[in-house]
């Protein structure tokens, strides 16, 4: 075991510039999370946890507790986080190193800024208006794209 407290992991990339590990993962009603993960550590489920029981009552009265690792980022409402990407490609110079989630509920991609400590300090969504079930960086250096309706398509986002 390499990291434990999760509650159901569903995107995890490694950055290929720091190794370091990322996960999304789904609470229940709220407190989705994005964890930047470290071999050993206790990322809290189900004592330390920003989500409720799908009913609405407490999971735990604690948000955070004393030996276990916050997140990076709480979703509140849930955005139902898919696949996660670290971007390293050439096409998206301003997109260096950012973190990229699917979002199922949300229908749409967030963008995560990191400093230079590499903590998320910023996050902008971007609307795919479907649900989104994976993003990955290909080989060209751009974005691809798996949307999860009937009707699902493998998008790639171009530079404009
Ligand atoms: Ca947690």
């Amino acid at each position: 075991m390499w990291s434990y407290g999760h509650r159901n992991i569903q995107g995890l990339a490694v950055d290929p510039a720091t190794n370091q590990v990322w996960a999304t993962e789904h609470g229940a009603r709220g407190g989705d999370e994005v964890n930047q993960l470290e071999a050993g550590e206790n990322y809290g489920w189900p004592v330390a946890t920003h989500s409720r029981e799908y009913s609405g009552g407490l999971i735990s009265p604690e948000t955070s507790l004393p030996g276990m690792v916050d997140p990076q980022v709480i979703w509140t409402p849930s955005i139902a986080p898919s696949g996660l990407a670290v971007y390293r490609g050439d096409a998206f110079p301003d997109w260096q190193g950012d973190l990229f989630a699917g979002g199922l509920v949300s229908q749409d991609i967030r963008r995560l800024e990191l400093d230079a400590a590499g903590n998320v300090v910023n996050e902008v969504p971007m609307a795919m208006g479907q649900r989104v079930r994976d993003i990955r960086q290909g080989p060209d250096g751009l974005l691809y794209v798996l949307t999860d309706e009937s009707n699902g398509q493998l998008i790639r986002l171009d530079p404009l």
